[in-house]
């Protein structure tokens, strides 16, 4: 029998395509199934963090029930279970992205913490003063302060791809970075939380790697929306985190090509991941352990893994595909509501399910807490996105984000949500 480690995406079973039904989809969350302000819960604050299912739950009250130890410390049974649960888990992420081996898999406690390790452990030991790093106008902050932070520190230059007036990256800006011949490292979203965009990332990866840089990703709004393959991408880092996929919160993910994570430095120091300790001195195991100082998430691991299963069975092409339908679904049923602008791409095949909006001149929080007293869930502010938030000359937006428990009659709701802040403040 093939051991879990051996066996590569390349094995996985193709999946069928089929239309999933969010409403169906539902019922497996239990949280959706309540009522706030007496009314039937709306969930569309996803980007945000996703709700779980029943199977996801009960791998984490599972784990604690029969599994719960610290991982590679013991050889009792309840160690050696759960590290076999840790561990597989890495492989059935490295499976889920279709990375090379489960070893480019590095547990981090989010998508932040993973941005922050490529800046710590990859950016201090490879850039010097006066080398560019190239972000863009659309990053969640989580992809702009770590590098601010590096360029305060190293004498790095920050530079900013612009936007086109449609929200997508402007290109031309990259093509010009890369040609001044500085540029180290290219650190773009995947997809925008904000715009829903979705960035053309292999394109942009032949363009980096054709220009000696190093391509890092920010997935966080990527992996769980999208057929992620890393290696089609030909990414160098692809960073997310678990709890918008399903999954728990508390564990995050840095994908990393296995030489680039080699000439990585710890970024945090402590128990597990040495290899051995003097009193002045010491020396660090291979990755990806050598970023896993501590006690890591280890239950959310398990949960993780039940998120994975349940994407996996919906099949990921399905899922970009449900959201595809309600984006457009929703594009063209909220041109209904009078004085609504929905920023980003018109066409539903260049965006995600994030829907971003101003009515009016009615501010974001007040928009969001009428729709709450409808029992609708949306997101107000700037979304730690605020370079953004100033070329779209608003200091906050409201935003509906969908999932795959989402459904058209949820889209309705919104679109009547909206007409009643509308007339509530006319
Ligand atoms: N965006 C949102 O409501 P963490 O918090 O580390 O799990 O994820 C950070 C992050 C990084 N990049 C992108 C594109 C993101 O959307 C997020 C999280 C949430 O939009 C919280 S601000």
């Amino acid at each position: 029998m093939s051991s879990p480690q051996s066996r590569t995406a390349k094995d996985a079973p193709a999946l069928e395509r089929h239309p999933l039904d969010g409403r169906k989809i539902a019922q497996d969350f239990p949280i959706l199934k309540q009522k706030v302000h007496d009314k039937r819960l709306v969930y569309l604050d996803s980007a945000a963090t996703s709700q779980k299912p029943y199977t996801v739950i009960d791998a984490l009250n599972e784990y604690y029930h029969s599994s719960n130890a610290n991982v590679h410390r013991g050889l009792h049974v309840l160690a050696e279970r759960a590290t076999e649960i840790y561990e597989c888990a890495r492989t059935r992420t490295s499976w889920f992205i279709h990375a090379e081996r489960p070893t480019e898999i590095v547990w981090t406690k989010n998508a932040t913490e993973a941005l922050n390790l490529v800046a710590h452990g990859w950016g201090r030991r490879h850039l010097k003063a006066g080398d560019e790093v190239v972000v863009s106008r659309m990053e969640h902050h989580s992809n702009l302060v770590p590098w601010h932070l590096l360029a305060k520190d190293k004498g790095v230059v920050v530079r900013a791809i612009e936007l086109n007036s449609d929200g997508t990256l402007r290109l031309e800006d990259l093509d010009r970075f890369l040609a001044g011949g500085k540029v180290k490292l290219v650190a773009l979203t995947h997809v925008s939380n904000v715009l829903g965009t979705i960035n053309p990332i292999a394109e942009i990866a032949k363009k980096v790697h054709a220009a000696g840089a190093v391509f890092a990703v920010d997935g966080c709004q990527g992996a769980p929306h999208l057929p992620v393959n890393v290696r089609d991408l030909d990414v160098d880092f692809y960073a997310f985190s678990a709890h918008k996929m399903l999954g728990p919160t508390g564990l995050g993910v840095l994908y990393g090509k296995y030489k680039l994570l080699e000439q990585m430095d710890p970024f945090l120091g402590g128990g597990e991941m040495i290899e051995e300790v003097r009193i002045d001195s010491s020396t660090y195991k291979a990755p990806p352990l050598r970023f896993e100082a501590g006690t890591p998430p280890i239950a959310q691991t398990a949960g993780h893994v039940a998120a994975l299963e349940y994407l996996g069975k919906l099949g990921m092409a399905n899922v970009r595909a449900h959201e595809k339908d309600l984006t457009a679904y929703a594009l063209n049923r909220l041109k209904e509501v009078a004085g609504l602008k929905i920023f980003g791409p018109a066409d539903p095949a260049q965006r995600a399910g994030v829907l971003t909006f101003e009515l009016e001149q009615i501010h974001a929080h007040d928009i969001a807490q009428v729709l709450d007293s409808e029992g609708i869930a949306v997101r107000a502010g700037h979304h730690c996105a605020q370079p953004l938030h100033e070329w779209l000359g608003a200091p906050s937006s409201a935003r509906a984000s969908f999932y795959v428990y989402t459904h058209q009659d949820e889209i309705d709701a919104l679109a009547r949500g909206l007409e009643k802040v509308r007339k509530y403040f006319a």
